[in-house]
């Protein structure tokens, strides 16, 4: 196998190719119904486990090091920034996303941190011009420091609030001047192990405020993206208060702020909360905020979020078909929320990695546009709730009938049909449409 060094660019080569360095199906430039491969999926690199994480678990210490061999702190972050974009390059990756922490060394004080943090987007800034790349999404970690044992917009101490707040104002600096289309909020910390000692509905009110401030802040100072909210039932809390996307929804209605807020569906977030992938993408569409994609896997038999790289591909066409019924991205895009594993240790195995990720969501594009031309399942779903556009159905819809009326109605049937709902059958449809993509 070839060496990082010497790996120039991954080329796409077709699914008949063996080559490990080579894309097998995304082919970035490729023209498909109208648009390329690489502006329908909006891939972006995620800074913290791809320049960040070293392979470190519970139980177990580094396996690798990202210091690039570089050994004072400015120097490290600056190599961090430039390997990423290199990686970018090879990659044909558009865009990235990081947090506050990722991109610069922690100071003595507040101060300093944010003072290298300036630096840093300011040297992130010239290196996105150079390499024509952009920022999809920023975020301020507010849970790794200690200070945020309890939360940050939603701990006891009004002082943690006020900190996490100076975080997230510096990074939505950092989203205007870097042009980001989008802004995250991840809970982090902000949920509760016991409610012996929480007070939750002064945390949930609190939390309100928080993005309250935070919207008007951007907006005052000329921000035009989206505000993403990334639901997470738990971890590291035991209850987040991001738990789901329906609970997402209910929590910006309650607030007002449905309108300000979209949001950030993780695969694996999704299924850590028993929801499949395409329930909460759904979930978010039908509830007019869908915002963006953590692209990223979970095992089945672990209880936490794995953050593997995709390679299912049944999961990934769900999840590009709810894409493409939204009319495709608009500000968000895929961002691989996903991590080598631990044994999985070379800067080969970060290019393996987005490799089979993005060959996956290729996949997954491809097979969406399938499940759409193809019309069997969608007339499916239509004739099976046929009933609704005639007769007392349509009375239903229109809401031109009462339960008087339905009640006459019904004690008026004679027979009551409900159609199969034929799941095997469908089943059958994706098999077919995924394993005879290419004839
Ligand atoms: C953690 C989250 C995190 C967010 C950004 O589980 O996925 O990585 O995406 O803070
Ligand atoms: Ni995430
Ligand atoms: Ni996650």
């Amino acid at each position: 196998m070839k060496k990082y060094s010497e790996i120039e660019k991954i080329n796409y080569e077709g699914p008949k190719s063996k080559e490990p360095f080579a894309f097998k199906y995304y082919n970035p430039d490729e023209v498909i119904h109208g648009k390329k491969m690489r502006d329908h999926l909006k891939f972006a690199l995620s800074y913290w486990h791809t320049l960040g994480y070293c392979g470190n678990d519970m139980f177990g210490g580094p396996t690798e090091n990202k210091d690039f061999g570089e050994t004072d702190k400015m120097a490290i972050y600056k190599k961090k920034a430039d390997v990423a974009f290199e990686l970018m390059d090879k990659l044909s990756i558009d865009y990235y996303c990081f947090h506050d922490v990722d991109i610069a060394p922690e100071g003595k004080t507040l101060k300093e941190t944010l003072t290298n943090f300036q630096e840093m987007v300011k040297y992130l800034k010239t290196l996105q011009d150079k390499h024509h790349k952009k920022l999809l999404w920023d975020t301020a970690n507010n849970f790794g420091d200690k200070v945020f044992m309890a939360g940050a917009a939603t701990s006891p101490s009004a002082d943690v609030f006020a900190v996490a707040a100076a975080k997230v104002k510096a990074c939505i600096d950092a989203d205007i001047y870097l042009g980001g289309t989008s802004y995250v909020f991840w809970g982090g910390r902000e949920g509760y192990d016991t409610l012996l000692n929480t007070d939750m509905a002064l945390e949930n009110d609190n939390l309100a405020r928080f993005l309250k401030m935070a919207r008007d802040y951007g907006r005052e100072k000329g921000y035009k993206g989206d505000y993403l909210i990334e639901p997470k039932p738990k971890e590291p809390t035991k209850h987040q208060y991001d738990f789901d996307a329906a609970t997402c929804c209910n929590f910006l209605r309650k607030y007002d702020l449905i309108k300000d807020f979209k949001l950030n569906i993780e695969a694996n977030h999704a299924t850590l909360a028993m929801h499949d992938f395409n329930h909460e993408l759904r979930t978010a569409r039908i509830n007019g905020v869908f915002g963006s994609i953590d692209a990223n896997q979970g095992d089945m038999l672990l209880g936490w979020d794995t953050d593997q790289f995709p390679s299912n591909v049944y999961d990934a066409a769900y999840c590009m078909y709810e894409v493409l019924k939204e009319g495709g991205f608009k500000n968000g895009g895929l961002n691989f929320d996903a991590k080598t594993r631990r044994q999985s240790n070379t800067m080969e195995d970060i290019l393996l990695a987005y490799i089979t990720g993005m060959d996956t969501f290729a996949l997954g594009l491809r097979i969406a546009f399938k499940m759409i031309e193809d019309g069997r399942l969608e007339k499916f779903v239509e004739e099976r709730y046929a009933s609704y556009n005639h007769g007392i159905g349509k009375k239903i819809i229109e809401g031109t009938t009462n339960f008087e009326e339905l009640a006459d109605y019904a004690e008026n049937l004679s027979s009551i049909e409900v159609a199969s709902g034929r799941q095997e059958y469908l089943e059958e449809i994706i098999n077919n449409l995924m394993f005879t993509i290419f004839d």
